[in-house]
């Protein structure tokens, strides 16, 4: 910053995308961008790392719609480690690495097994991996007495089965004359290798648009701080098979955030990993240097922080995307735009503004698929939402440990008392399911995109134009001089 006053700042509401010329047909549109170097999604949403937004049921239904979830980390490594494991076995041409049972597991034990991962059959393998038989909520249902083996009830060997490689349509084709719903693959050695689901197969055409590993399975990402045991938190969600790792704090211009970006990077070289959050052109430019791949911008916008007023820190969202896209774009690392959007139209000019992708708290956090209970007050339907840096979110609950205090560098406070929350804990509207949330989103988007000119993301940056408005604009911007009676599925006044 030449001087001591840096340009002006500016956010969503001082701006409009400017209408262009446009020539495309809304079928042509492309909202497919990268969140990293290395990991495209179809549509360019994340949803917040916060626990009352995603855990592995939102990370599933945002991979699902095209974007990626990244998995909060206020929960002990096995946990969060558990979850990646969840959305990544949770659907794909094959499952490479199916849950098994062992024949001497009791039924109660196979029960409780196929609640935990919503499946309704497991194949029966002996430690080495050997296929015995599969058991199938068919063999389990007529069986009162729990205590029962598995292997008295298991429909054994020989099953139809297939051979690792066997193509989509063959493995359909088996599935569909023996009127089947698993498929087990095997090797010649007769060794469990993987297994092929009609659900699957199912999802995968209703769901044509989700976003996938090379493998065919969800994507999913990870959150992770920089005290304690961090660092072993990032290897065991490399290990679950997480896609990317966010090292998640609320200043990222700081060594520490740096230091444990390198530390990751080193150790898994394969697996993109992302910085943040910084709001300035060097903080951009720090992260760079400690090597990211993906760069998460957004100091204080958020719907539940604080720290603009506990601590006088941050920059309206817009102008710190800009700032930092100028040093990204030179690097070519992607950037995301992280909290403060209320409406569609912010995504667009997020992107506008350099963004490649944005990452959604409060407009997710009110989803059936996010954590935590309805709630009903006056009749209107509300879902619990609240700040990472919130006393509630830092505080340590009886046997319940908090690790999100480390994303606001108050790991070593004391005692709950001593901690300076930078969030505040509420309530957001019910929404319903993901799915039409989104579509309502995207669709926004869409029209963005018809609206400015640009038919892919990049199109859409590079030809946007803002126009910066007045509190009269914004005023005319909103609906005016009316009532409103019926409810839009896109607009709320908030
Ligand atoms: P929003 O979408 O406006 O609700 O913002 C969500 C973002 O806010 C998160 O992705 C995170 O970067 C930030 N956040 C989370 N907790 C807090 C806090 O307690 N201050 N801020």
């Amino acid at each position: 910053v030449p001087g001591k006053f840096a340009t002006l700042g500016l956010t969503y509401d001082d701006v409009l995308l400017l209408p262009g010329a446009s020539d495309m047909a809304p079928d042509q549109i492309d909202t497919s961008s990268l969140i990293s170097k290395n990991v495209r999604v179809n549509v360019p949403l994340l949803s917040a790392a916060m626990d009352k937004v995603t855990e592995s049921r939102m990370a599933i239904a945002m991979a699902r719609q095209g974007g990626v979830g990244v998995l909060h980390r206020n929960l002990s490594i096995a946990d969060q480690a558990n979850q990646v494991d969840l959305v990544k076995r949770s659907e794909s041409g094959m499952v490479t690495d199916p849950i098994t049972v062992h024949p001497d597991a009791t039924l109660a034990e196979a029960d409780a097994i196929c609640a935990k991962f919503r499946i309704s059959g497991v194949p029966v393998t002996d430690p080495a991996g050997k296929l015995l038989g599969i058991v199938t909520n068919r063999d389990m249902a007529f069986e009162s007495d729990r205590s029962r083996q598995v292997r008295e009830v298991m429909t054994p060997m020989p099953l139809v089965t297939g051979k690792v490689g066997i193509s989509g349509v063959d493995a359909m084709e088996l599935l569909r004359r023996h009127k089947i719903e698993k498929l087990p693959l095997v090797d010649d050695a007769g060794i469990l290798k993987g297994l092929i689901t009609v659900k699957d197969f199912v999802k995968a055409e209703k769901y044509p648009n989700a976003a996938k590993d090379a493998e065919g399975r969800l994507l999913v990402g990870a959150a992770v701080g920089v005290a304690g045991d961090a660092f072993e938190r990032a290897q065991a969600l490399v290990a679950a098979g997480v896609d990317f790792i966010v090292v998640d704090t609320a200043h990222g211009h700081s060594r520490l955030v740096g230091d444990m970006v390198a530390k990751i990077k080193s150790d898994a070289p394969g697996i993109d990993v992302i910085g943040g959050n910084i709001a300035t052109r060097d903080g951009a430019q720090s992260l760079i240097d400690a090597g990211v791949d993906g760069i998460k911008v957004g100091v204080g916008p958020g719907s539940i922080c604080t720290t603009r007023v506990v601590a006088g820190i941050g920059v309206p969202q817009v102008t710190a995307i800009y700032e930092a896209s100028l040093a990204a774009k030179e690097a070519g690392v992607p950037v995301i735009g992280d909290g403060g959007l209320q409406y569609s139209g912010d995504i667009a000019k997020a992107l506008v503004a350099g963004a490649d992708t944005v990452m959604l708290g409060s407009l997710l956090a009110g989803c059936e698929e996010s954590p935590g209970e309805l709630m009903f007050i006056n009749g209107k339907q509300f879902k619990s939402y609240r700040g990472m840096g919130s006393l509630g979110a830092m505080q340590t609950r009886g046997e319940q440990k908090s690790f999100s205090k480390d994303r606001y560098f108050q790991e070593g406070v004391a005692s709950d008392e001593k901690l300076v929350p930078e969030g505040i804990e509420g309530q957001v509207p019910y929404r319903g399911p993901l799915s039409a949330v989104v579509h309502q989103l995207v669709g926004g988007l869409r029209q963005s995109m018809f609206y400015v000119g640009g038919r892919t993301v990049p199109d859409l940056q590079a030809n946007g134009r803002f126009v910066r408005i007045t509190s009269a604009g914004l005023k005319e911007s909103h609906p005016h001089d009316i009532q409103m009676t019926v409810e839009a599925p896109n607009y709320s006044r908030s």
